[in-house]
């Protein structure tokens, strides 16, 4: 042979976009054409980007495969480095050109390590043999892929089976299941980390127990969205609350959740639960004046069906439905990861129930990008959620539930913001 190895550099154009965003299919694919090729697997890592595009590298015993898509352009860029005679690299080419359903492609092939460029070394190549390595026969693969939510500067990533557990496009968004090794099963939105079994209990605990425990009697109580089921699971712990109305506009999160995550929608089909899969927006609009104590907007991130729940028109229209005592909370975003949407939704809460109703509050979640998530707390009336907050009420209830991230303390500390949280709020 006149080289060490063989390089092709290969640009496949007009793909199918979503074979393109479906980072199974592309590490499958992509270990299926070296294997075909006569390689032998050593490992991969593969991740997807939020909300497109997915990057990894297949690494063989004679060099390695490497892809980068741009679904929004049907693009895929790919490397296919094989060295000696075994492998050959456009059997890998022609099987990825079928699999990603490109309508043409092209490639340069390179000669690696030309051999009349290289001198031997003066280097004892038996003693460096592994003979347990030889012996074992195939190195064995090992499996690394990767779920990541990201903005242009931050991401988190999860590693999962590789396995869809549920996957359906409804009318209103990309509804997935992931099983991720650390945190059980996801459920993700137009690639965006809803809940995940492991950690859901601080977003609903906290969503939750906050402001009916600081409300003198609650009766009546409103979810928009929280189609997990979470939200109303923890609101229905409270026996003083007499109806929880659920409003959900894509009832395929409900099903994807009853499937894979049942402790979550533990409580659908609950006798107290009115669940309703419409526009939780037409709902809050169509609902009269003062019919509800508790109104919880657990929505997803303001892009695609939740963005309308970011409104100022929509703000108004709760404050109008809620009971004079009545409080509003919702997920209001990351301080870090969604700064702007963050302070610019503090604002409107301000402008709408007035600057000393409305108190920001941090929780942990390690599955959201930077872990540290907040929800807003706004009061139509008197309710504070320290000075009415109810202690007592708050230490029995707790007792009975056996609650894993909510107690009395983490109610008050809470509120208790970093430096940089009250700059951005302007909070002195
Ligand atoms: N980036 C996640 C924003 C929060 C989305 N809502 C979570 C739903 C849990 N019930």
């Amino acid at each position: 042979m006149a080289a060490l190895g063989r390089h092709i550099i290969v640009e496949f154009y007009d793909c199918n976009p979503e074979k393109l965003n479906d980072v199974v299919h592309i590490k499958e694919s992509m270990e299926e054409s070296a294997e075909i090729a006569g390689a032998t697997l050593i490992n991969s890592t593969f991740h997807h980007f939020s909300p497109y595009g997915v990057s990894g590298v297949v690494v063989i015993q004679e060099s390695h495969l490497a892809i980068h898509t741009w679904p929004e352009y049907g693009f895929a860029s790919v490397d296919v480095f094989t060295c000696g005679d075994s492998v050959d690299p456009w059997v890998s080419y022609k099987f990825l050109k079928e699999a990603f359903g490109a309508d043409h492609g092209s490639a340069i092939e390179m000669r690696r390590g030309e051999m009349h460029l290289l001198t031997k070394k003066d280097f004892d190549i038996q003693k460096h043999r592994n003979v347990k390595t030889e012996a074992s026969g195939k190195p064995a693969s090992t499996n690394d892929i990767w779920f990541t939510e990201r903005n242009n500067d931050i991401a988190l990533s999860l590693r999962h089976s590789g396995e869809k557990l549920y996957e359906a496009q409804s009318e209103f968004q990309k509804v997935e299941v992931y099983k991720t090794n650390a945190y059980g099963n996801m459920l993700t939105l137009d690639g965006m980390v809803m809940t995940t079994e492991q950690d859901e209990y601080g977003y609903h605990e906290m969503i939750s127990h906050v402001p009916v425990l600081s409300h003198p009697n609650p009766k009546r109580a409103l979810v928009i969205g929280g189609g997990d089921g979470g939200t109303a699971r923890e609101l229905l712990k409270h026996t003083e609350i007499e109806e929880v109305v659920m409003v959900e506009i894509d009832d395929k999160v409900i099903e994807a959740s009853k499937q894979f995550l049942p402790g979550i929608a533990s409580a659908f089909g609950h006798p107290k639960l009115n669940l309703k899969i419409e526009d939780g927006i037409k709902y809050v609009k169509d609902s009269a004046d003062a019919s509800f104590d508790i109104v919880l907007v657990d929505s997803t991130d303001p892009v695609g069906p939740g963005e309308g729940l970011f409104t100022e028109e929509f703000y108004r229209e709760v404050y109008r439905i809620l009971t004079p005592n009545g409080i509003m909370v919702t997920q209001s975003e990351s301080p870090r990861f969604n700064q702007k949407v963050f302070v610019e939704i503090h604002e409107c809460y301000k402008g709408i129930y007035g600057k000393d109703n409305v108190h920001t509050y941090l929780f942990y979640v390690p599955t959201y990008p930077t872990g540290m998530w907040s929800f807003s707390y706004c009061a139509k009336g008197d309710t504070h959620p320290i000075a009415t907050y109810q202690k007592e009420r708050a230490t029995t209830f707790m007792k009975n539930e056996k609650l894993q991230y909510y107690n009395e303390e983490v109610h008050r500390s809470a509120f208790a913001l970093p430096n940089f949280v009250k700059n951005l709020l302007n909070i002195k």
